[in-house]
């Protein structure tokens, strides 16, 4: 039973408890934190106090004694990951950042949290300063994240060694992030990897936004950890000598390990403490000082004593011996050149000429190929000749094609495979590839089924938003899966993508345009792309193989022998019915055009007179086997549109296109119809 909201709250005795041990400088450094949280929230009006206050006195431990990083370079490649996977909580991150010296998140920078323009957010945003590794919020993905980040450290430290990769990664999580399904694949994950660099400090608070956990938590979290293969520890969260050893005894581990930090949510607010009042509000002026006065902090608003101050600065510059160590090992090194432009995310001198060569056989051999197939080439191609790719399926490697000959896969104990068997998590790896291309010196490719982005949806979002370089394969990607039926059977799925900003969605449509879309999906350094690429066979229709035509999104596969009377717009497996019903309607004295449309995003990039000039002005047909929606953006109010109005059906693929109608007699049918 979830106590009453006027039931005494037993939080405050263990809370007086705790202040009343003698105040340590380690307490005193918390307490800063804890201040300046309370601070930047008053002055918002608005954001999370709850969380930093309770996981202050950890979180002091792990900057002061465990996270090894340098202020004054915060992307050092081998520094310590530090990920807060509690995003509301980021005023910790940024106190944190603030006090350790950070350039750029000054005391004006805190003053204006959650402003407009300001580096301190309302949640953490990658890109906003350099100190914050990863956008989080989304509860769940930092965990994910994290766990990619691991395992990149790993894959990086096979290929360079230790002596240039040698780094943990370190999360903060709370209950929220542990009741997401996310955290359940990714530590899932970890502990079958035995990613032993890793540790989840879990701010165990028992509070979530609607009350006491008991109301909906009653895992027992330490055991579910240990299933997965973690070691697992409990510690007092206000006690800097228990966290401490924690902390020890983690970096010794040969596992991946979470650290429970019993807490107390609001630490040092008189009534809120312990209480999911101080979870997301401020704690208002009475409370706010009065949380201040019980922690003996007697200073005006965002002004932290000289002595605390300096001690955190000193904390901030602790790594910076060990950082000019390894400028020093990095000089030597042979890899150097190597390892820079990995970390760069700079690609290989000629790392597109075996892709060149390939491109080149297609046009001569215009083989019949399922794209999924056609990509498959394209790897073959381009993971020997770009040392940093790394693939992977979530349990679809025969159907997705994603690996490629001679690449072997990464196991736990040996990280030097570049592919990785992510199991039936597409969560959990779409989010530790994030995690991955945010560490850097690895660009990461996935594979399933195109109907289920759904599942990872949440995280190529943020990889959008994130600007981050990470490649979806997504195979199957419509009604031609034929019989396994509608759910497998993406109908919606395409339009879905499509409206996520800044995601490049490529739909080729034969082996020729997967190799172009594979070229730029690689070289696409500043956001994430899906292939969405078909089970069937498809015909070569393009012999070309000097300019990457789908660079500009769409282009004219076949221009019309007279003045154009329609133009059949086509992405896909489309593409070769269009040029089909194209050749119908030409032999009825009807000058068609056809027009491949392998991705919106370019197109809707070049100017207008290029986007005239394909689209045209006669009758517009759009051709794809998917909902309609959205296609009136190419269409015009007076196009017409062949493809699916609702769900699929389990059948073969040909009996499928007759049963829909998207076959090149119903266009030829619907064309004559509208041209009368
Ligand atoms: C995926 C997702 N669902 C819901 C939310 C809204 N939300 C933010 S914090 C929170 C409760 C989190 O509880 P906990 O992690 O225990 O944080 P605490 O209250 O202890 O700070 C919720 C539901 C979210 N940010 N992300
Ligand atoms: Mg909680």
């Amino acid at each position: 039973m979830a106590p009453s909201p006027d039931a005494p709250n037993p939080a405050l005795e263990a809370q007086a408890a705790i202040l009343a041990r003698p105040a340590t400088d380690e307490r005193r450094m918390a307490d800063a934190i804890r201040a300046l949280a309370i601070d930047a929230v008053e002055k918002a009006k608005s954001g999370h106090p709850g969380m930093p206050m309770g996981m202050a006195d950890a979180a002091t431990t792990l900057f002061t004694k465990y996270l090894k990083f340098d202020a004054a370079d915060p992307r050092w490649a081998d520094r310590d990951r530090f990920v807060l996977s509690a995003g509301h909580g980021s005023m910790l991150l940024y106190a944190l950042l603030h006090l350790t010296g950070h350039a750029g998140m000054g005391i004006e920078e805190l003053q204006r949290f959650r402003q407009l323009h300001s580096p301190a957010a309302g949640h953490p945003e990658f890109g906003e300063h350099p100190g914050i590794e990863t956008t989080t919020g989304p509860l769940g993905q930092g965990i994910a994240n994290a766990v990619g980040m691991a395992l990149a450290e790993r894959i990086l430290a096979a290929r360079f060694g230790k002596s240039l990769v040698d780094h943990r990664t370190w999360v903060i999580c709370g209950d929220g992030c542990l009741q997401e399904g996310i955290s359940h694949e990714a530590a899932s994950l970890a502990g079958h990897l035995q990613l032993e660099k890793l540790c989840v400090l879990y701010d165990d608070n028992s509070i979530t936004i609607d009350g006491d956990t008991s109301l909906s938590f009653t895992d027992d979290t330490l055991k579910r950890f240990a299933a997965y293969g973690w070691a697992v520890r409990r510690v007092d969260g206000h006690d800097a000598a228990e966290v401490d050893a924690a902390l020890a005894w983690a970096s010794r581990s040969r596992r991946p390990t979470l650290i429970a930090c019993r807490t107390i949510i609001g630490f040092s607010a008189p009534t809120k403490a312990g209480t999911a009042g101080s979870h997301g509000s401020p704690l208002g002026e009475k409370e706010a000082a009065a949380a201040k006065s019980a922690m003996g902090w007697n200073h005006p608003p965002f002004e932290v004593p000289d002595g605390i101050r300096e001690r955190w600065e000193l904390a901030g510059r602790r790594g910076s011996g060990t950082r000019r160590a390894w400028l020093k090992r990095l000089a030597k090194h042979p890899m150097q050149a190597e390892f820079e432009r990995a970390m760069a995310g700079r690609l290989p001198e000629a790392w597109h000429e075996p892709l060149a060569a390939l491109r080149a056989t297609i046009g001569e051999g215009k083989p019949k190929l399922a794209t999924r197939v056609s990509s498959q080439k394209a790897l073959e191609a381009l993971v020997p000749a770009v040392p940093e790719m790394v693939g992977g399926s979530a349990d679809l490697t025969g159907s997705n094609n994603t690996n490629v000959k001679g690449i072997p896969s990464v196991v736990r104990g040996n990280f030097a495979g570049r592919y990785i068997h992510w199991g039936v998590r597409e969560h959990g790896m779409a989010s530790a590839m994030n995690g991955m291309a945010l560490h850097g010196g690895v660009i990461p490719y996935s594979g399933t089924f195109l109907v289920f982005a759904d599942y990872m949806r949440p995280a190529i979002r943020l990889a959008a938003l994130m600007r981050q370089r990470v490649i979806h394969v997504l195979t199957h990607d419509s009604i031609g899966l034929g019989e396994d039926g509608p759910t497998h059977q993406p109908v919606e799925t395409l339009a879905g993508l499509r409206c996520i900003p800044n995601l490049v969605v490529f739909r080729p449509g034969d082996a020729m345009e997967t190799a172009e879309c594979w070229e730029l999906a690689v070289k696409r350094a500043d956001g994430p792309t899906v292939l969405a690429l078909s089970r069937q066979n498809l015909a070569t229709f393009r012999s070309d193989a000097g300019e990457n035509r789908c660079a500009r999104g769409g282009y004219v596969v076949e221009e019309a022998s007279g003045p154009r009377r329609a133009t059949l717009i086509a992405t896909g497996s489309e593409v070769g019915l269009a040029i089909a019903a194209r050749a119908a309607l030409e032999a009825e004295g009807i000058a068609t055009a056809v027009v491949s449309l392998p991705s919106w995003e370019l197109f809707a990039l070049q100017d207008a007179s290029y986007r005239d000039q394909v689209l045209g002005e006669a009758l517009r047909v759009g051709i794809e086997a998917a909902v309609g929606f959205g296609w009136d953006r190419w269409l015009g109010p007076d196009g017409l549109f062949v493809g699916m109005g609702g769900f699929g059906a389990s059948a073969p693929a040909e009996d499928l296109f007759k049963h829909f109608g998207i076959t090149p007699e119903a266009v030829v049918a619907a064309v004559k119809k509208r041209l009368g």
